[in-house]
């Protein structure tokens, strides 16, 4: 890992960003089936580096999710089949391969990925030339906007901070998760100053549900089971409770929320299937002594200390619990 202090980091990278020719085309991708980070990260990096004469892009989503559709810059994504060998890869909210979106998978070792933007647990050695990265960051925004504090040619301004602020509000639960530090809050301070519209987003972000998704929620309340004298808490949605409800997997972002939500729960497991063919996704949420990356490592998955998941393929839901259950009892 890195052991280059935060502000070294910071320092290096906007002076390897500033030192780019501004006709050198920088493409910013964050991890498949992005979340509010990611695309906050993303845009907000891109608008950002904009502000500033450089000719960046995103590249990695085609569409915003509709309670992100508030979001600006997305004139500014590109087709994966545009990318050049020669353009300036930054990848963010991500810090591994494995996690990029399908499409760049294949094409992104001609590229290289020229900086890592990033707050999780677990980066792959090797995997970018130059790094910025902080597990204890609230959110990959939270790093963004102090790049972008360290280069004084930024000029920020309420679409740069919105995207920014949606990426933090949603990684720390509304600023309310152990993640939140005093920095998270003064970079709050000066994201709202800039014009945010935070009432706006939260109603957009966490007021605008979709009556199907609400009904999905259902389906997984009355799978959780809890277990170990209360400790445990598993939650479950079927490819089956996917197409009852006209959902896909995108439509159960956070539900592992609800399964945390029980008093004295632990360790809280959402296991979904959106389809058959697909891996079946592990989200976990975890409180203290229990490492949630820790337990996601061994199916292959990553993320923090308290909130980590992982992707399994070939695996039913009933196999990857049993696993889960296993472990759980061994630690
Ligand atoms: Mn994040």
């Amino acid at each position: 890992m890195n052991k280059v202090s935060l502000d070294e980091q910071l320092k290096n990278a906007a002076a390897y960003l500033s030192a780019l020719d501004p006709a050198t085309r920088i493409v910013i991708s964050a991890h498949i089936h992005p979340d509010g980070d990611a695309y906050g990260t993303a845009l907000g990096l891109c608008l950002g580096l904009r502000s500033q004469g450089l000719n960046a892009y995103c590249v990695g989503f085609s569409s915003l999710r509709p309670e992100y559709a508030f979001l600006h810059g997305m004139e500014y994504v590109l087709p994966v089949d545009a990318l050049k060998d020669d353009d300036f890869l930054i990848v963010v909210d991500c810090n591994t391969p494995k996690r990029l979106p399908d499409e760049l998978k294949e094409i992104f070792p001609n590229i290289g990925v020229s900086l890592c933007i990033d707050h999780h647990m677990g980066y792959t050695e090797g995997f970018a030339k130059q790094t910025v990265i902080n597990e204890d960051a609230a959110a990959s925004s939270e790093l963004v906007y102090q790049l972008l504090a360290t280069m004084p040619k930024t000029r920020f301004d309420s679409a740069i901070a919105e995207a920014l602020w949606t990426g933090i509000v949603t990684d720390t639960g509304r600023f309310a998760y152990s993640n939140t530090s005093p920095l998270t809050l003064e970079i709050g301070a000066k994201l709202l100053a800039e014009g945010v519209r935070s009432e706006y987003i939260n109603e957009q972000v966490y007021g605008s549900q979709p009556l199907k998704r609400l009904k999905l929620q259902q389906r997984l309340i009355s799978s959780i089971n809890v277990e170990a004298q209360g400790k445990i808490a598993i939650g479950f949605l079927t490819s089956e409770d996917f197409a009852a409800e006209d959902c896909v997997g995108s439509d159960s972002e956070n539900f592992v929320d609800i399964v945390r939500s029980i008093r004295d729960v632990e360790i809280a497991a959402f296991l979904r299937h959106p389809e058959p063919s697909a891996p079946v996704n592990l989200s976990l949420r975890t409180k203290a002594p229990y490492d949630a990356a820790a337990i996601c490592a061994k199916f292959g998955g990553g993320g923090h200390i308290h909130a980590a998941g992982a992707s399994v393929a070939g695996a039913t839901i009933d196999e990857v619990a049993a696993k889960l259950r296993q472990i759980i009892a061994s630690l």
